[in-house]
């Protein structure tokens, strides 16, 4: 396998759980690390129980790790404490545990909702001006400018995968637009991982979906060719069936209800 170990965060999250399986292509170990319970460990795991908030959790968990999938922290819109907590002095030690440990690459969970403000009419790339929409959105931003700093300074390698909505199925009408298929997540993680040199490199996650709001012209070389689109479930969100009405925030902006969620909207 090409990596001896490496360290999946969040793995007893959404994304971290399938990827709790996928990963074992990739290495003879895969890390486990989650805040909450991740029963007995499997063949070919190892698993670290832990906050990322812990300094010294975060250190000893990097110890033996050749490359990192973050998918751990805060994955929706919250209060201000719980995302710095996670997201922000989280993302602080596992990037400083990265260094020490000298890890090569990282595949970092990003969102669309570093960009959820731009208008559902826009077609967004990744040179474009960050517009989170929440503490969620700003504390992913955060990642990619910390990622972004690691690879400036010391040349540490990661691919921000800016997720649009990867689910089982797309949940709405505007998930026929950000769904991304979970063999499709895989692809791009592997061709994230297995890319000779991506530098830091942003990349947006969705399927081959009909309507596109983000352009990838920029992560070009990862040379990514999704198999899916949201069109296997065409006819599941008659026109706009659940949103509210033209004109609502929801509707304006790509973060869709994310937009509305926080506690600052209120
Ligand atoms: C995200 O960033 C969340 O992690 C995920 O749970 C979805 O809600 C997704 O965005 C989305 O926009 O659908």
């Amino acid at each position: 396998k090409p990596f001896k170990r490496i360290l999946l965060t969040g793995a007893g999250g959404g994304l971290g759980s399938i990827l709790r399986e996928r990963a074992k292509e990739w290495a003879d170990i895969v890390r486990l690390n989650d805040v909450k319970d991740l029963g007995p460990a499997r063949e070919g795991e190892e698993i670290v129980i832990g906050d990322l908030g812990d300094r010294d959790k975060v250190m000893s968990m990097m110890e033996g790790v050749e490359a990192v999938l973050h998918f751990g922290g805060i994955s929706v819109e919250d209060k201000f404490e719980p995302i710095m907590n996670a997201n922000i002095l989280g993302l602080h030690h596992l990037y400083e545990a990265i260094h020490k440990c000298g890890v090569k690459r990282v595949i970092y969970a990003s969102s669309s909702h570093v960009v959820g403000y731009y208008k559902t009419t826009d077609l967004v790339d990744a040179h474009m001006p960050l517009r989170p929409d929440g503490f969620y959105g700003i504390s992913k931003a955060f990642g990619e400018a910390l990622s972004r700093y690691y690879y400036d300074r010391f040349g540490t390698e990661t691919v921000c995968l800016r997720i649009g909505s990867s689910f089982p199925e797309p949940k709405n009408s505007r998930m026929m637009v950000t769904y991304l298929a979970y063999d499709d997540l895989v692809q791009l993680i592997s061709r994230s991982l297995f890319t000779p040199r991506v530098g830091h490199t942003i990349t947006f996650g969705t399927s081959d979906n009909a309507t596109k709001w983000w352009d990838n012209k920029h992560a070009a070389h990862l040379g990514y060719a999704p198999q899916h689109s949201s069109s296997e479930f065409a006819g599941k969100f008659p026109d706009s069936a659940d949103y509210p009405e033209a004109g609502d925030a929801t509707t304006i902006y790509q973060g869709g209800p994310f937009v509305t969620a926080g506690p600052m909207y209120k």
